[in-house]
């Protein structure tokens, strides 16, 4: 697969690197880590994210040549799809300016929207595969790279906590390390860089902790009021459902997010008895096994139950 991908490369010129929308550490490193080695390689290269670069990813070098919106007229050799399980995530226009799709991904369901799809679910981070792809080519990770990878390897796993924290991850981070790429450097950007406006957000998140009476759901949730008080948005919410889940015999954590008066976006976090994928794909919505996420429509008390109820279904008492 990578050869095909390697070929790819080197016969084009003009190519294009995107990853989905809410970028994750993932989806921003990954797509760095692929433009800076093609242009290493002497290739134009446009990074393309309809959000951009969230703030605590800004350190990365070439973040801040990504755009949110392509060229007019731009065409392209080819175009990398990173991380992104649908390619309506990242943009759906984007087929139409690339001569062709590539379609890099770990994420199980991975639609086959590419000439060439390598989806490897047992990679920890895309960021891994890019990584993989460079070093089957016989090229050397340069300090750059070697940053982002490094930085979508820990991201992707919870800081090595999560069940994808697999052997690869530790040997690539090592070698990484090994590089010269400083862990407390990479960790201090992207955990201890907040704005205080999120942490204000959070104490008042928090205070809607809800814990059901079984003990194995914990949710917490946020509203439009809330960001306005606060002077916040979501992408101020990173993280935040991992405090539910942090609670001693939760099972699945669930966050809440108001899109609109009506509108919800629930995410989920298992800690492994429960696929919330499947659950969150019943509401239309996607992800893995550990973490997904839908949007539901209906007033807060009503979504709630709703998916409340079906979790109470997936997880009988005596599991
Ligand atoms: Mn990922």
């Amino acid at each position: 697969m990578t050869s095909a991908i390697l070929t790819t490369i080197r016969e084009g010129q003009r190519f294009l690197v995107a990853s989905h929308q809410s970028p994750d550490g993932d989806a921003i490193a990954s797509i760095l880590a692929l433009s800076l080695f093609l242009r290493e390689q002497g290739k134009e290269v446009v990074s393309f994210n309809l959000d951009g670069v969230p703030e605590e990813l800004a350190f990365l070098p070439g973040a801040d040549g990504v755009v949110r919106e392509l060229p007019e007229g731009a065409c392209f050799d080819a175009g990398f799809v990173l991380d992104s399980g649908e390619l309506r995530r990242a943009g759906g226009f984007l087929k139409d300016c690339c001569r062709q799709l590539i379609n890099i991904d770990h994420h199980p369901h991975s639609e086959p929207f590419g000439a060439i799809n390598w989806v490897v679910e047992e990679a920890c981070a895309t960021g891994a595969l890019i990584y993989r792809l460079i070093r089957d080519g016989g090229f050397s990770v340069s300090p750059a790279v070697a940053m982002c990878v490094y930085t979508a390897i820990l991201s992707d796993t919870g800081s090595f906590r999560y069940s994808n924290a697999n052997p690869e991850a530790f040997e690539i981070a090592s070698t990484l390390v090994g590089m010269g790429i400083s862990p407390w450097m990479v960790a201090g950007q992207l955990y201890e860089n907040r704005p205080a406006r999120q942490l204000r957000l959070l104490s008042r998140v928090l205070n809607t902790l809800t814990v059901s009476s079984c003990g194995r759901f914990g949710s917490v949730s946020v509203t439009l009021d809330m960001f306005s008080a606060t002077g916040t948005g979501p992408e101020d919410t990173d993280g935040f459902v991992n405090y539910p889940r942090s609670i001693r015999g939760v099972e699945v954590a669930l966050f809440f997010r108001q899109t609109e008066a009506q509108q919800f976006k629930v995410g989920f976090r298992s800690k492994g008895k429960v696929n919330v994928g499947e659950l969150a794909r019943e509401f239309g919505g996607g992800g893995h096994h550990n973490a997904a996420g839908a949007v539901v429509d209906g007033a807060f008390e009503e979504v709630r139950t709703t998916v409340l109820t079906r979790l109470n279904d997936l997880l009988p008492l005596n599991s």
